[in-house]
């Protein structure tokens, strides 16, 4: 049996959640296992994963929320890259970059991110664009019109920036290193080239034979369209061996035993609470209900503390007594106790793969927003503590080192200025 990992990446709202739905297809009929935003209900930031077999094919679809293109909480990044590198520990198949009409610039925040955190230069050979919302999927030449004005909105992008760059270049130059418009303006070439790095015409270039128009709007029909143009595009594509970079394989060394264990945790803490929410006595929920003068009608609560009278007595009967449920509810602690160690012991490790590629994160549109979101002070180890100090130190000599090349080169063309004058 092969085995494919397909990876859906892309900035929240594009319609990653619901491509996962058309391509898992649950019960012919593309129910929603995978999330779907609304507008009124904000994304889960959570992984989601479904696994399905058709034509001899195991299918593992993993749909992941934007990172870097929103603030998260520090553990949230860190659950979402940990369970990212554990699904794909075997190798990745197919990135699907999902987009949608409209680009803006966080558009490829977390596809850069995971760049530059997990894989390298290569995810680009293993990757697909999938423009979604596209109602002219049928049309050769809409598609072909489409995948070239992408290219060219891309490719004017790139120039505007560049020239941005080019003039703000300019401007430094005359300004003195020390000057707080000096800092304002490095600063914000610093944000243009990240910009320049994040266009879309470089991964539209290479993948222009990887490009799928779909319209996955909630029609059976259409949507069974886009599923048969989606898998046929990933059996052609997903020959290859699947890919597996360095750094992928070094998080995912450092992590797996970890995850085993805290699934095989949660799996049996899941257990547990099974067999507690039967044994729970309902008088609880009952007294609960009164202190939110949920029950307004007397004769209601009434028959509701009997209904729980009776269920008592049920419990006592099936000899499911008092010390029974003690018992469980001690498992239950204590399994709660070892997956919340683990999880931390987890994100620790990815916490220290981050800050060991701190600089080239930084670098990226989202980097800030990433790190700001995993920097917590009160977490970080002492190891973690010193890598960033040690980080932090480097930046800053490496900042006073072109400050003071900057002063001597400024000596220097003085000098020769004078010169200059006296010939
Ligand atoms: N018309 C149309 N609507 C879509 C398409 N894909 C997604 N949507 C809708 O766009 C919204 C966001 O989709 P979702 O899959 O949750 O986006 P995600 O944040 O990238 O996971 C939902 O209301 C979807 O029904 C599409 O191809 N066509
Ligand atoms: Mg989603």
């Amino acid at each position: 049996m092969t085995e494919k990992t397909i990876l859906l990446i892309g900035r929240s709202g594009r319609g990653k959640s619901t491509l996962a739905n058309v391509i898992l297809n649950k019960n012919e009929n593309f129910e929603e296992i995978f999330k779907e935003s609304s507008s009124s209900i904000s994304e889960t930031k959570k992984i989601q994963f479904e696994e399905f077999k058709e034509n001899d094919v195991n299918y593992l679809v993993i749909d992941t929320p934007g990172i870097g293109d929103t603030k998260m909480s520090d553990n949230e990044v860190l659950d979402i890259i940990g369970e990212a590198v554990y699904l794909v520990r075997n190798g990745l198949d197919q990135v699907l970059f999902v987009v949608g009409g409209r680009f803006d610039q966080y558009e490829m925040a977390t596809y850069n991110l995971l760049r530059t955190m997990l894989f390298d230069e290569k995810i680009v050979e293993h990757t697909t664009i999938v423009r979604t919302r596209f109602a002219d999927f049928r049309s050769k030449a809409k598609r072909e019109e489409d995948v070239n004005s992408m290219i060219k909105e891309s490719k004017e992008k790139k120039v505007e920036l560049e020239n941005q760059i080019a003039n703000k270049e300019k401007e430094i130059e005359n300004l003195s290193p020390n000057s707080e418009e000096y800092k304002r303006v490095a600063i914000e070439i610093e944000q243009l080239k990240k910009e320049l790095k994040s266009t879309l015409s470089e991964i539209i270039e290479s993948c222009q034979s990887r490009i799928v128009h779909v319209d996955n709007k909630p029609d059976v029909k259409i949507r069974g369209k886009s599923r048969v143009k989606l898998l046929e595009h990933l059996n052609k594509t997903c020959q290859e061996n699947s890919y597996k970079p360095d750094k992928l394989k070094e998080l995912s060394d450092a992590i797996t035993e970890d995850m085993d264990t805290l699934l095989k945790s949660r799996r049996e803490l899941d257990k547990e609470m099974k067999k507690l929410k039967i044994n729970q006595p309902i008088s609880i929920n009952v007294k609960l209900s009164e202190n939110k003068d949920e029950l307004e009608n007397i004769t209601e609560r009434i028959n509701k503390i009997e209904l729980a009278v009776e269920e008592q007595e049920i419990i006592s009967e099936g000899h499911l007594a008092v010390g029974k449920i003690k018992e469980l509810e001690d498992k239950k602690d204590k399994l709660r106790k070892e997956i919340a160690e683990k999880e931390k012991i987890i994100r620790q490790k990815v916490l220290k793969h981050i800050f060991e590629n701190y600089q080239e994160v930084k670098g990226e549109l989202g980097g800030d927003k990433l790190m700001e979101s995993v920097v917590d002070d009160k977490k970080l180890t002492a190891e973690n503590k010193e890598l960033l100090a040690h980080i932090s130190n480097i930046e800053q000599l490496r900042n006073e080192y072109v400050q003071q090349l900057k002063g001597e080169v400024d000596a220097l063309n003085k000098h020769n200025e004078q010169f200059e004058k006296k010939d």
